[in-house]
């Protein structure tokens, strides 16, 4: 039995495993033998705290086939992306491919990929992480860096001259699923009889869509994104189009790419109004109100990715991400905070969309069970909040959960 455990502890070996600490000057990730000083082998601890697998049928729409413990190049491979989808899984062809720029436009255009690719050439370096990471005990690899390759949407956007009233910019993808729309009073040609359930829903088929300002969409590292790491878009990750909109949650980027609309207000389909809506309880003047509002921009965070072992000597290493990362601090069960070391990537884009990684030495800790969290500080006196931080306490909603995160580990 403990042979079986140990042997379980020991599957993520030497090799593949040597670190986050010696790749980090490099975007290449150099192989094993270089990376080590010497012949002692590393050997990641894995956690003993495993998130649960995914449930079925939530399985069937997220697929996270990374773990923290892999984490082993700043760059995720494209297989081991994780993958959203809450529709069907549009069948789209380079060739039938078009994107529409409609709406309140002077010009409206029809875009072929041809016409996008000979575009000028844009990259960044973007962490996307799902608004849902770490809201549900099985959904903590809802995460990933890639380097995304594409054109640029503010060009385009200047091209077909937004008129003065198209403020708003809709991007719509081809997917589409049945929704029922719930308490629809006031919606003609829906249904005036209550179903079995007593309720009088509006049934229809809703396309993915989002929105976001003009303002907003102009900003220069917006992409319409044909490429990720190198690759064409694989077909879950939006081929052959997406929009890749550095600083936003994942929800934002839409996949499958067909339309971008200008409008003149706001849009309030299912995924600006209804689904990724945080719900919070807030007290103003003593009196309780409640707020809705749009998953929107990325919330500083970090965790710890895992501990890595070589002799008797221990490292924790992990990620920060979704802002300005000026520090990080580690806290081992209840000893003081420790500043761990930050190792920086040189990236595309005009600012830091992606993910440090740190390390702090860990030494030659007690044998039994230790818990590690982390925090990352920005800027302008921005903490990630602990986890039973009020504000977060406050939300009815899983969404834009950035509190710490606690992980443990056993020492053998
Ligand atoms: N068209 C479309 N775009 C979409 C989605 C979707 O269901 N349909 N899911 C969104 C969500 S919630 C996330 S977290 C990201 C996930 O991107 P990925 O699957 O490439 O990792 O895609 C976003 N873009
Ligand atoms: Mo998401």
């Amino acid at each position: 039995m403990r042979q079986h455990e140990l042997s379980r502890r020991t599957v993520l070996q030497a090799g593949a495993v040597a670190g986050l600490t010696g790749m980090m000057t490099t975007n290449v990730v150099l192989p094993a033998q270089a990376r080590v000083a010497d012949h002692i082998p590393e050997e990641v601890l894995e956690w003993e705290d495993q998130p649960p697998g995914i449930p079925f049928p939530v399985s069937q729409n997220v697929v996270t086939p990374a773990t923290w413990e892999e984490l082993d190049s700043w760059h995720t491979p494209n297989s081991k992306f994780f993958k959203i989808k809450h529709y069907n899984l549009p069948a789209l062809t380079a060739e039938d491919f078009a994107l529409t720029v409609d709406g309140l436009v002077e010009h409206p255009q029809t875009i072929s990929l041809a016409d996008l690719q000979c575009r000028p050439r844009r990259e960044v370096d973007f962490t996307l992480e799902c608004s849902g990471n770490h809201g549900l005990p099985f959904f903590v690899s809802g995460i990933g860096n890639a380097r995304w390759a594409g054109a640029s949407l503010a060009a385009i956007l200047r091209r077909t001259a937004p008129k003065h009233d198209g403020v708003e910019v809709v991007f719509w993808g081809a997917d589409e699923g049945p929704v029922a729309i719930r308490d629809n009073s006031g919606v003609s040609g829906g249904p005036t009889e209550p179903d079995a359930d007593g309720n009088l829903d509006l049934l229809i088929t809703e396309q993915f869509a989002r929105s976001m300002s003009l303002a907003e969409a102009m900003q220069p590292d917006n992409l319409l994104c044909y490429e990720m790491n190198g690759s064409p878009l694989p077909a879950e990750h939006g081929y052959p189009l997406r929009l890749i909109a550095p600083g936003w949650y994942g929800v934002a980027n839409v996949k499958w790419l067909t339309r971008i609309e200008l409008r003149d207000g706001r849009y309030a389909g299912r995924f600006m109004a209804r689904d990724y809506v945080t719900i919070r309880e807030e007290n103003v003047s003593g009196k309780t109100i409640w707020t809705f509002t749009t998953v929107s921009h990325t919330r500083l965070k970090s965790a710890p990715a895992r501990v890595v072992r070589r002799g008797s000597h221990h490292r924790v290493e992990g990620a920060a991400w979704g802002g300005e990362v000026n520090r990080v601090e580690v806290q081992i069960n209840d000893d003081p905070w420790q500043r761990a070391r930050i190792r920086r990537m040189r990236s595309q884009g005009d600012k830091e969309y992606s993910w440090s990684f740190w390390t702090l030495d860990w030494g030659t800790p007690a044998a039994g069970t230790h818990r590690i969290r982390s925090r990352a500080f920005g800027d302008h006196g921005v903490i990630q909040p602990a986890e039973d931080d009020p504000y977060l306490a406050s939300r009815r909603t899983y969404w834009e959960n950035n509190g710490q995160v606690t992980r443990t580990v056993l020492i053998a």
